[in-house]
Protein backbone atom coordinates (compact mmCIF):
# COMPACT_ATOMS: atom_id res chain seq x y z
CA UNK A 1 0.00 0.00 0.00
CA UNK A 2 1.50 3.31 -0.83
CA UNK A 3 1.76 6.01 1.87
CA UNK A 4 1.29 9.93 0.89
CA UNK A 5 4.57 12.16 1.27
CA UNK A 6 4.90 16.26 0.55
CA UNK A 7 7.66 17.78 -0.12
CA UNK A 8 6.57 21.48 0.41
CA UNK A 9 8.41 23.73 0.02
CA UNK A 10 11.16 22.41 -2.03
CA UNK A 11 13.96 24.38 -1.46
CA UNK A 12 17.01 26.14 -3.43
CA UNK A 13 14.76 26.81 -6.64
CA UNK A 14 12.79 29.86 -7.72
CA UNK A 15 9.84 29.94 -6.79
CA UNK A 16 7.49 28.02 -4.66
CA UNK A 17 7.30 23.95 -5.46
CA UNK A 18 5.51 21.89 -3.61
CA UNK A 19 6.07 17.96 -4.68
CA UNK A 20 3.47 15.05 -3.84
CA UNK A 21 5.01 11.56 -3.80
CA UNK A 22 2.93 8.53 -3.40
CA UNK A 23 5.56 5.49 -2.13
CA UNK A 24 5.48 1.87 -2.14
CA UNK A 25 8.25 -0.38 -1.19
CA UNK A 26 11.17 2.16 -1.19
CA UNK A 27 10.18 3.27 -4.50
CA UNK A 28 7.96 6.58 -5.70
CA UNK A 29 4.48 5.07 -7.64
CA UNK A 30 3.26 8.76 -8.55
CA UNK A 31 4.59 12.27 -8.06
CA UNK A 32 2.45 15.13 -8.40
CA UNK A 33 3.83 18.77 -8.91
CA UNK A 34 2.08 22.13 -7.40
CA UNK A 35 3.10 25.46 -8.54
CA UNK A 36 1.58 27.42 -5.70
CA UNK A 37 0.39 30.71 -6.81
CA UNK A 38 -0.88 32.60 -9.44
CA UNK A 39 0.69 35.99 -10.65
CA UNK A 40 -1.65 37.03 -13.58
CA UNK A 41 0.32 38.23 -16.44
CA UNK A 42 -1.24 37.51 -19.24
CA UNK A 43 -4.43 39.50 -17.73
CA UNK A 44 -2.18 42.43 -16.59
CA UNK A 45 -1.11 42.84 -20.03
CA UNK A 46 -4.53 42.77 -21.97
CA UNK A 47 -5.50 46.40 -23.15
CA UNK A 48 -2.11 47.76 -22.78
CA UNK A 49 0.41 49.34 -25.33
CA UNK A 50 2.41 46.64 -26.87
CA UNK A 51 5.75 48.37 -26.48
CA UNK A 52 4.86 48.03 -22.49
CA UNK A 53 5.49 43.92 -23.18
CA UNK A 54 8.58 43.64 -23.25
CA UNK A 55 9.06 45.29 -19.82
CA UNK A 56 6.50 44.04 -18.16
CA UNK A 57 7.10 40.71 -18.85
CA UNK A 58 11.03 40.75 -18.09
CA UNK A 59 8.92 41.27 -14.28
CA UNK A 60 8.08 38.01 -14.71
CA UNK A 61 10.94 36.99 -13.35
CA UNK A 62 14.71 38.19 -12.03
CA UNK A 63 16.54 34.87 -13.03
CA UNK A 64 15.34 34.96 -16.75
CA UNK A 65 13.97 38.16 -17.66
CA UNK A 66 16.46 38.65 -20.82
CA UNK A 67 14.89 35.52 -22.41
CA UNK A 68 11.24 36.65 -21.49
CA UNK A 69 12.31 40.31 -22.68
CA UNK A 70 13.79 38.83 -25.95
CA UNK A 71 10.33 36.40 -26.56
CA UNK A 72 8.80 40.07 -26.50
CA UNK A 73 10.85 41.54 -29.03
CA UNK A 74 10.47 38.67 -30.91
CA UNK A 75 7.09 38.43 -31.11
CA UNK A 76 6.60 42.31 -32.02
CA UNK A 77 9.10 41.92 -34.44
CA UNK A 78 6.75 39.42 -36.18
CA UNK A 79 3.95 41.42 -35.62
CA UNK A 80 5.13 44.79 -36.94
CA UNK A 81 7.40 42.98 -39.83
CA UNK A 82 10.51 44.13 -38.63
CA UNK A 83 13.82 42.44 -37.76
CA UNK A 84 17.43 44.02 -36.44
CA UNK A 85 20.33 45.17 -38.16
CA UNK A 86 23.22 42.56 -37.46
CA UNK A 87 24.68 44.48 -34.76
CA UNK A 88 21.23 44.44 -33.13
CA UNK A 89 20.74 40.77 -33.45
CA UNK A 90 24.64 40.14 -32.33
CA UNK A 91 23.72 42.50 -29.06
CA UNK A 92 20.44 40.37 -28.54
CA UNK A 93 22.92 37.14 -28.52
CA UNK A 94 25.32 38.76 -26.06
CA UNK A 95 22.83 40.17 -23.89
CA UNK A 96 21.34 36.53 -23.74
CA UNK A 97 24.50 34.84 -23.62
CA UNK A 98 25.63 36.61 -20.18
CA UNK A 99 22.31 35.86 -18.73
CA UNK A 100 22.39 32.33 -19.98
CA UNK A 101 25.58 31.79 -18.36
CA UNK A 102 24.69 33.98 -14.63
CA UNK A 103 21.87 31.44 -14.31
CA UNK A 104 23.94 28.28 -15.05
CA UNK A 105 26.33 29.31 -12.56
CA UNK A 106 23.90 30.06 -10.10
CA UNK A 107 21.75 27.22 -10.43
CA UNK A 108 24.66 24.21 -10.25
CA UNK A 109 26.60 26.15 -6.85
CA UNK A 110 23.94 27.94 -4.95
CA UNK A 111 21.05 25.67 -5.90
CA UNK A 112 22.52 22.31 -6.60
CA UNK A 113 25.37 21.78 -5.53
CA UNK A 114 24.47 21.65 -1.99
CA UNK A 115 22.87 18.48 -2.83
CA UNK A 116 26.30 16.71 -3.86
CA UNK A 117 28.84 18.71 -1.75
CA UNK A 118 29.42 18.33 1.82
CA UNK A 119 29.48 21.77 3.56
CA UNK A 120 30.45 20.75 7.06
CA UNK A 121 33.44 19.58 5.34
CA UNK A 122 34.36 23.07 5.85
CA UNK A 123 34.57 22.71 9.68
CA UNK A 124 37.75 20.73 8.92
CA UNK A 125 39.19 23.55 6.79
CA UNK A 126 42.57 24.05 7.75
CA UNK A 127 43.77 26.22 4.74
CA UNK A 128 45.06 29.46 3.77
CA UNK A 129 42.20 30.47 2.34
CA UNK A 130 40.66 33.74 4.21
CA UNK A 131 36.87 32.92 2.53
CA UNK A 132 37.06 29.27 3.63
CA UNK A 133 38.12 30.13 7.01
CA UNK A 134 35.39 32.77 7.21
CA UNK A 135 33.27 30.21 6.04
CA UNK A 136 34.12 27.53 8.79
CA UNK A 137 34.00 30.61 11.96
CA UNK A 138 30.34 31.64 9.99
CA UNK A 139 29.09 27.72 10.38
CA UNK A 140 30.51 26.80 13.63
CA UNK A 141 29.30 29.89 15.42
CA UNK A 142 25.83 29.29 13.68
CA UNK A 143 25.71 25.61 14.54
CA UNK A 144 26.67 26.76 18.04
CA UNK A 145 23.61 28.43 18.07
CA UNK A 146 21.18 25.68 17.95
CA UNK A 147 18.73 27.19 15.59
CA UNK A 148 15.90 25.42 13.72
CA UNK A 149 17.70 26.60 10.34
CA UNK A 150 21.37 26.35 11.65
CA UNK A 151 23.35 27.70 8.95
CA UNK A 152 20.76 28.99 6.37
CA UNK A 153 21.12 28.33 3.27
CA UNK A 154 23.52 25.51 4.29
CA UNK A 155 21.78 23.69 7.00
CA UNK A 156 19.38 22.09 7.37
CA UNK A 157 19.37 19.88 4.59
CA UNK A 158 18.51 16.70 3.81
CA UNK A 159 20.68 13.89 4.90
CA UNK A 160 22.70 11.46 2.27
CA UNK A 161 25.71 10.23 0.79
CA UNK A 162 27.40 13.60 -0.64
CA UNK A 163 31.32 13.68 -2.01
CA UNK A 164 33.27 12.29 0.72
CA UNK A 165 36.86 13.63 -0.58
CA UNK A 166 37.56 16.59 1.86
CA UNK A 167 39.69 18.70 -0.96
CA UNK A 168 36.60 17.76 -3.69
CA UNK A 169 34.24 19.67 -0.83
CA UNK A 170 36.55 22.72 -0.03
CA UNK A 171 37.23 23.39 -3.51
CA UNK A 172 33.71 23.82 -4.64
CA UNK A 173 32.86 25.09 -1.29
CA UNK A 174 35.05 27.78 -2.48
CA UNK A 175 33.96 28.11 -5.74
CA UNK A 176 30.00 28.41 -4.19
CA UNK A 177 31.68 31.80 -3.27
CA UNK A 178 33.54 32.70 -6.31
CA UNK A 179 30.13 32.06 -8.10
CA UNK A 180 28.15 34.92 -6.51
CA UNK A 181 31.29 37.22 -8.19
CA UNK A 182 30.43 35.04 -11.60
CA UNK A 183 27.04 36.31 -11.06
CA UNK A 184 27.93 39.85 -10.77
CA UNK A 185 30.40 39.87 -13.47
CA UNK A 186 27.75 38.21 -15.90
CA UNK A 187 24.80 40.95 -14.65
CA UNK A 188 27.79 43.68 -15.61
CA UNK A 189 27.83 41.70 -19.14
CA UNK A 190 24.11 42.04 -19.73
CA UNK A 191 24.13 45.58 -18.56
CA UNK A 192 27.09 46.95 -21.22
CA UNK A 193 24.72 46.11 -23.74
CA UNK A 194 21.51 45.96 -22.10
CA UNK A 195 21.68 49.07 -20.27
CA UNK A 196 20.48 47.65 -16.35
CA UNK A 197 20.03 44.69 -14.71
CA UNK A 198 18.31 42.86 -13.96
CA UNK A 199 15.62 44.02 -16.52
CA UNK A 200 16.97 45.40 -19.48
CA UNK A 201 15.68 48.71 -21.06
CA UNK A 202 17.87 48.06 -24.10
CA UNK A 203 15.69 45.41 -25.38
CA UNK A 204 13.09 46.74 -28.28
CA UNK A 205 11.29 45.38 -31.39
CA UNK A 206 14.10 45.98 -34.38
CA UNK A 207 16.70 45.58 -32.54
CA UNK A 208 18.85 47.18 -29.46
CA UNK A 209 18.58 50.72 -27.96
CA UNK A 210 22.57 49.95 -27.38
CA UNK A 211 25.28 51.64 -29.58
CA UNK A 212 28.62 48.93 -30.46
CA UNK A 213 31.39 51.06 -29.16
CA UNK A 214 34.68 49.49 -28.98
CA UNK A 215 35.62 50.48 -25.14
CA UNK A 216 32.07 47.96 -24.71
CA UNK A 217 33.39 45.07 -26.73
CA UNK A 218 36.73 45.32 -24.87
CA UNK A 219 34.47 45.49 -21.20
CA UNK A 220 32.80 42.68 -22.47
CA UNK A 221 35.94 40.61 -23.69
CA UNK A 222 37.91 40.94 -20.39
CA UNK A 223 34.96 40.04 -18.16
CA UNK A 224 34.03 36.72 -20.55
CA UNK A 225 37.45 35.60 -20.12
CA UNK A 226 36.95 35.54 -16.38
CA UNK A 227 33.88 33.71 -16.37
CA UNK A 228 35.25 31.60 -19.51
CA UNK A 229 38.18 30.19 -16.89
CA UNK A 230 35.87 29.58 -14.43
CA UNK A 231 33.76 27.52 -16.15
CA UNK A 232 36.91 25.93 -17.38
CA UNK A 233 38.62 25.54 -14.66
CA UNK A 234 35.50 25.03 -11.80
CA UNK A 235 32.21 24.68 -12.80
CA UNK A 236 32.87 21.68 -15.63
CA UNK A 237 35.69 20.04 -13.14
CA UNK A 238 33.22 20.30 -10.53
CA UNK A 239 30.34 18.50 -12.39
CA UNK A 240 32.85 15.80 -13.23
CA UNK A 241 34.18 15.21 -9.94
CA UNK A 242 30.49 14.80 -8.72
CA UNK A 243 29.54 12.38 -11.79
CA UNK A 244 32.58 10.52 -10.79
CA UNK A 245 31.75 10.08 -7.30
CA UNK A 246 27.74 9.29 -7.90
CA UNK A 247 27.30 7.58 -10.93
CA UNK A 248 24.38 5.86 -9.94
CA UNK A 249 22.82 9.45 -10.74
CA UNK A 250 23.11 8.53 -14.41
CA UNK A 251 20.68 6.06 -13.77
CA UNK A 252 18.45 8.47 -11.69
CA UNK A 253 15.95 10.88 -13.01
CA UNK A 254 14.81 9.49 -16.61
CA UNK A 255 12.33 11.61 -18.25
CA UNK A 256 9.51 11.20 -20.45
CA UNK A 257 11.98 10.66 -23.41
CA UNK A 258 10.35 13.45 -25.51
CA UNK A 259 12.52 16.57 -26.10
CA UNK A 260 11.50 20.33 -27.83
CA UNK A 261 13.85 23.19 -28.30
CA UNK A 262 12.31 26.31 -30.02
CA UNK A 263 15.73 27.05 -31.37
CA UNK A 264 17.89 30.25 -29.70
CA UNK A 265 20.75 32.58 -30.89
CA UNK A 266 19.58 33.75 -34.20
CA UNK A 267 22.82 33.39 -36.55
CA UNK A 268 21.24 35.70 -39.49
CA UNK A 269 17.92 36.76 -40.69
CA UNK A 270 16.79 33.48 -41.99
CA UNK A 271 13.91 31.57 -40.47
CA UNK A 272 15.40 28.49 -38.23
CA UNK A 273 18.98 29.46 -38.96
CA UNK A 274 19.50 29.89 -34.58
CA UNK A 275 23.13 28.52 -32.76
CA UNK A 276 21.25 26.12 -30.95
CA UNK A 277 18.56 24.32 -33.55
CA UNK A 278 14.88 23.80 -32.89
CA UNK A 279 13.38 20.66 -33.05
CA UNK A 280 11.45 17.70 -31.62
CA UNK A 281 13.14 14.65 -30.50
CA UNK A 282 10.66 11.93 -29.70
CA UNK A 283 11.84 7.81 -29.07
CA UNK A 284 15.74 8.98 -30.60
CA UNK A 285 14.25 10.23 -33.96
CA UNK A 286 14.19 14.05 -34.59
CA UNK A 287 11.44 15.82 -36.16
CA UNK A 288 11.00 19.55 -37.63
CA UNK A 289 9.12 22.01 -35.10
CA UNK A 290 5.79 22.81 -36.25
CA UNK A 291 4.59 25.36 -33.26
CA UNK A 292 1.00 24.77 -34.73
CA UNK A 293 1.08 21.79 -32.67
CA UNK A 294 1.75 23.43 -29.27
CA UNK A 295 -1.58 23.55 -26.75
CA UNK A 296 -2.18 23.70 -23.38
CA UNK A 297 -3.94 21.55 -21.44
CA UNK A 298 -6.22 22.64 -18.12
CA UNK A 299 -8.06 19.52 -16.49
CA UNK A 300 -5.49 19.64 -13.51
CA UNK A 301 -4.63 23.51 -13.35
CA UNK A 302 -6.70 26.08 -11.33
CA UNK A 303 -7.96 27.81 -14.69
CA UNK A 304 -11.44 27.52 -16.23
CA UNK A 305 -11.00 24.35 -18.51
CA UNK A 306 -13.25 25.46 -21.51
CA UNK A 307 -10.00 26.93 -22.86
CA UNK A 308 -8.04 23.77 -22.37
CA UNK A 309 -6.41 22.26 -25.57
CA UNK A 310 -6.14 25.17 -27.58
CA UNK A 311 -3.23 26.96 -29.16
CA UNK A 312 -1.66 30.00 -27.33
CA UNK A 313 -3.20 32.25 -29.95
CA UNK A 314 -6.29 31.36 -28.58
CA UNK A 315 -5.59 30.48 -25.04
CA UNK A 316 -7.58 32.16 -22.25
CA UNK A 317 -5.77 32.76 -18.72
CA UNK A 318 -9.32 32.34 -16.25
CA UNK A 319 -8.52 31.36 -12.74
CA UNK A 320 -10.60 28.94 -10.94
CA UNK A 321 -8.75 28.74 -7.51
CA UNK A 322 -11.27 26.24 -5.70
CA UNK A 323 -11.85 24.57 -8.93
CA UNK A 324 -12.38 20.42 -7.90
CA UNK A 325 -9.36 18.02 -9.08
CA UNK A 326 -7.20 20.90 -10.17
CA UNK A 327 -3.91 20.31 -7.78
CA UNK A 328 -1.85 23.49 -9.60
CA UNK A 329 -1.11 26.96 -11.11
CA UNK A 330 0.53 25.68 -13.94
CA UNK A 331 -0.97 24.81 -17.22
CA UNK A 332 -0.36 21.76 -19.22
CA UNK A 333 1.75 22.43 -22.45
CA UNK A 334 1.87 19.47 -24.87
CA UNK A 335 3.24 18.91 -28.47
CA UNK A 336 1.05 16.87 -30.49
CA UNK A 337 -0.41 15.87 -27.44
CA UNK A 338 2.74 14.62 -26.14
CA UNK A 339 4.69 15.43 -22.89
CA UNK A 340 7.60 17.18 -23.53
CA UNK A 341 11.34 17.92 -21.66
CA UNK A 342 13.13 20.87 -22.58
CA UNK A 343 15.99 22.79 -20.80
CA UNK A 344 19.58 22.88 -21.88
CA UNK A 345 19.65 18.59 -22.17
CA UNK A 346 16.75 19.15 -24.76
CA UNK A 347 18.75 21.76 -26.45
CA UNK A 348 22.18 19.58 -26.10
CA UNK A 349 20.64 16.71 -27.71
CA UNK A 350 18.58 18.38 -30.42
CA UNK A 351 21.78 20.07 -31.62
CA UNK A 352 23.26 16.12 -31.37
CA UNK A 353 21.14 14.61 -32.97
CA UNK A 354 21.31 17.26 -35.98
CA UNK A 355 24.43 17.23 -36.50
CA UNK A 356 24.57 20.96 -37.59
CA UNK A 357 27.82 21.04 -34.83
CA UNK A 358 30.63 18.51 -34.84
CA UNK A 359 31.89 20.28 -32.00
CA UNK A 360 29.03 20.24 -29.86
CA UNK A 361 29.33 16.49 -30.96
CA UNK A 362 33.20 16.18 -29.89
CA UNK A 363 32.01 18.21 -26.44
CA UNK A 364 29.30 15.64 -25.09
CA UNK A 365 31.31 12.64 -26.63
CA UNK A 366 34.72 13.89 -24.27
CA UNK A 367 32.39 14.80 -20.97
CA UNK A 368 30.77 11.36 -21.17
CA UNK A 369 33.99 9.94 -21.67
CA UNK A 370 35.56 11.82 -18.55
CA UNK A 371 32.54 10.67 -16.34
CA UNK A 372 32.31 7.30 -18.11
CA UNK A 373 28.98 7.74 -19.26
CA UNK A 374 27.33 6.45 -22.41
CA UNK A 375 24.90 8.85 -24.28
CA UNK A 376 21.65 6.35 -22.86
CA UNK A 377 22.45 7.96 -19.15
CA UNK A 378 22.46 11.60 -20.21
CA UNK A 379 18.21 11.24 -19.35
CA UNK A 380 19.20 11.60 -16.33
CA UNK A 381 19.93 13.83 -13.10
CA UNK A 382 23.88 14.22 -13.91
CA UNK A 383 22.83 14.24 -17.99
CA UNK A 384 20.92 17.57 -17.39
CA UNK A 385 23.68 18.67 -14.72
CA UNK A 386 26.51 17.77 -17.26
CA UNK A 387 24.82 18.95 -20.40
CA UNK A 388 24.05 22.94 -18.63
CA UNK A 389 28.02 23.22 -17.70
CA UNK A 390 28.36 21.84 -20.84
CA UNK A 391 25.90 24.55 -22.75
CA UNK A 392 27.45 27.28 -20.51
CA UNK A 393 31.00 26.39 -21.95
CA UNK A 394 29.82 26.19 -25.41
CA UNK A 395 28.17 29.85 -25.20
CA UNK A 396 30.70 31.54 -23.58
CA UNK A 397 32.80 30.34 -26.38
CA UNK A 398 30.84 31.53 -28.59
CA UNK A 399 30.19 35.13 -27.82
CA UNK A 400 33.85 35.52 -29.02
CA UNK A 401 32.42 35.13 -32.75
CA UNK A 402 30.02 37.03 -31.74
CA UNK A 403 32.10 39.80 -30.71
CA UNK A 404 34.10 40.01 -33.46
CA UNK A 405 31.17 40.33 -35.94
CA UNK A 406 29.76 43.24 -33.94
CA UNK A 407 30.32 46.62 -36.60
CA UNK A 408 31.40 49.81 -34.12
CA UNK A 409 28.81 52.96 -35.83
CA UNK A 410 26.89 50.40 -37.19
CA UNK A 411 23.37 51.23 -36.27
CA UNK A 412 21.46 48.47 -33.79
CA UNK A 413 18.27 49.13 -34.62
CA UNK A 414 15.54 49.19 -37.47
CA UNK A 415 12.35 51.86 -37.57
CA UNK A 416 9.08 49.92 -37.84
CA UNK A 417 5.70 51.08 -37.67
CA UNK A 418 2.68 50.00 -35.33
CA UNK A 419 0.09 48.41 -36.98
CA UNK A 420 -3.21 48.58 -35.94
CA UNK A 421 -3.58 44.97 -36.01
CA UNK A 422 -1.41 42.11 -36.03
CA UNK A 423 -0.16 38.72 -34.44
CA UNK A 424 3.19 37.67 -34.14
CA UNK A 425 4.68 34.18 -32.05
CA UNK A 426 8.42 35.33 -29.79
CA UNK A 427 9.78 31.67 -29.73
CA UNK A 428 13.37 31.84 -28.21
CA UNK A 429 15.23 29.41 -25.62
CA UNK A 430 15.21 31.32 -21.69
CA UNK A 431 18.32 28.83 -19.81
CA UNK A 432 15.86 26.55 -18.41
CA UNK A 433 14.08 25.68 -21.97
CA UNK A 434 11.87 26.67 -24.62
CA UNK A 435 10.21 29.77 -23.91
CA UNK A 436 7.26 31.35 -26.11
CA UNK A 437 5.19 34.43 -26.01
CA UNK A 438 2.19 34.81 -28.64
CA UNK A 439 1.38 38.29 -28.90
CA UNK A 440 -2.70 39.77 -30.69
CA UNK A 441 -2.67 43.40 -31.66
CA UNK A 442 -6.09 45.19 -32.00
CA UNK A 443 -6.40 48.83 -32.48
CA UNK A 444 -2.66 49.00 -31.63
CA UNK A 445 -3.15 47.76 -28.22
CA UNK A 446 -2.55 43.82 -27.27
CA UNK A 447 -5.95 42.03 -27.47
CA UNK A 448 -4.07 39.10 -26.15
CA UNK A 449 -0.64 38.06 -24.68
CA UNK A 450 0.09 34.05 -23.69
CA UNK A 451 3.58 32.70 -22.64
CA UNK A 452 4.63 29.27 -22.22
CA UNK A 453 7.65 29.08 -20.51
CA UNK A 454 9.82 26.60 -19.58
CA UNK A 455 9.09 25.30 -16.21
CA UNK A 456 5.71 25.41 -17.55
CA UNK A 457 6.64 22.71 -19.56
CA UNK A 458 8.64 20.63 -17.34
CA UNK A 459 6.16 21.09 -13.93
CA UNK A 460 3.06 20.44 -15.76
CA UNK A 461 0.71 18.28 -14.27
CA UNK A 462 -1.10 15.81 -15.89
CA UNK A 463 -2.90 16.52 -19.07
CA UNK A 464 -6.46 16.35 -20.19
CA UNK A 465 -5.66 12.38 -21.08
CA UNK A 466 -4.50 11.58 -17.44
CA UNK A 467 -0.19 11.76 -18.68
CA UNK A 468 2.02 13.24 -15.93
CA UNK A 469 4.36 15.98 -16.66
CA UNK A 470 8.06 15.88 -17.55
CA UNK A 471 9.24 16.13 -14.28
CA UNK A 472 6.29 14.16 -12.60
CA UNK A 473 7.65 11.23 -14.96
CA UNK A 474 10.87 11.49 -14.15
CA UNK A 475 10.67 11.43 -10.03
CA UNK A 476 8.30 8.34 -10.75
CA UNK A 477 10.43 4.89 -10.14
CA UNK A 478 12.86 6.86 -7.96
CA UNK A 479 14.15 4.46 -5.09
CA UNK A 480 14.29 6.36 -1.89
CA UNK A 481 15.89 4.81 1.11
CA UNK A 482 13.91 6.98 3.61
CA UNK A 483 10.48 8.79 2.34
CA UNK A 484 10.87 11.00 5.72
CA UNK A 485 14.37 11.80 4.17
CA UNK A 486 13.84 12.22 0.09
CA UNK A 487 17.01 13.19 -0.97
CA UNK A 488 16.79 11.19 -3.72
CA UNK A 489 13.68 13.03 -5.28
CA UNK A 490 15.05 16.43 -4.20
CA UNK A 491 18.16 15.53 -6.28
CA UNK A 492 15.46 15.20 -9.58
CA UNK A 493 13.82 18.01 -9.21
CA UNK A 494 16.76 20.70 -8.65
CA UNK A 495 18.21 18.85 -12.25
CA UNK A 496 15.09 20.07 -14.19
CA UNK A 497 16.51 23.49 -12.59
CA UNK A 498 13.01 24.76 -11.89
CA UNK A 499 11.68 28.62 -11.52
CA UNK A 500 8.00 28.10 -10.35
CA UNK A 501 7.84 32.11 -10.23
CA UNK A 502 7.97 31.85 -14.50
CA UNK A 503 5.74 28.54 -14.46
CA UNK A 504 2.77 30.22 -12.83
CA UNK A 505 3.36 33.93 -14.43
NI1 LIG B 1 12.29 32.27 -13.86
FE1 LIG B 1 12.87 31.14 -16.86
C1 LIG B 1 14.29 30.36 -17.53
C2 LIG B 1 11.87 31.39 -18.34
S1 LIG B 1 11.78 29.50 -16.28
S2 LIG B 1 13.80 31.36 -14.82
O1 LIG B 1 15.22 29.94 -17.77
O2 LIG B 1 11.20 31.63 -19.21
O3 LIG B 1 10.86 28.38 -16.73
Amino acid sequence: MAKTFVIDPVTRLEGHLSVRIEVADGKVTEAYCQGEMFRGFEQILRGRHPMDAQQITQRICGVCPISHGIASVLAQDAAYKVSPPPNGRLLRNLVQAANYIQSHIVHFYLLSALDFVDITAVLKYTGDSPVMADLRGWVERQLKEKLIYPAAPFLPRYEGKYLADDAANFMAIRHYVEALEMRQTAHQMVSLFGAKVPHSTALVPGGITEKVTARAIVAYKSKLEKLRTFIRDAYLPDVVRVAQAMPDYFEIGKGCGNFLAYGVFPESDAPDDAFFPSGVLTKGQLQPLSTAKVAEHLKFSKFDARASGRHPYQGETIAQPAKEGAYTWLKAPRYDGQVMEVGPLARMLIAYHSGKHPEIVKSVDALLAAVGGKPEHLDSVLGRHAARALECQIVADKCLDWLAELKPRESSFNEFELPQTGEGAGLTEAPRGALGHWLVLEEKRIKSYQCIVPTTWNCSPRDDKGVPGALEQAIAGTRVESPENPIEVARVVRSFDPCLACAVH
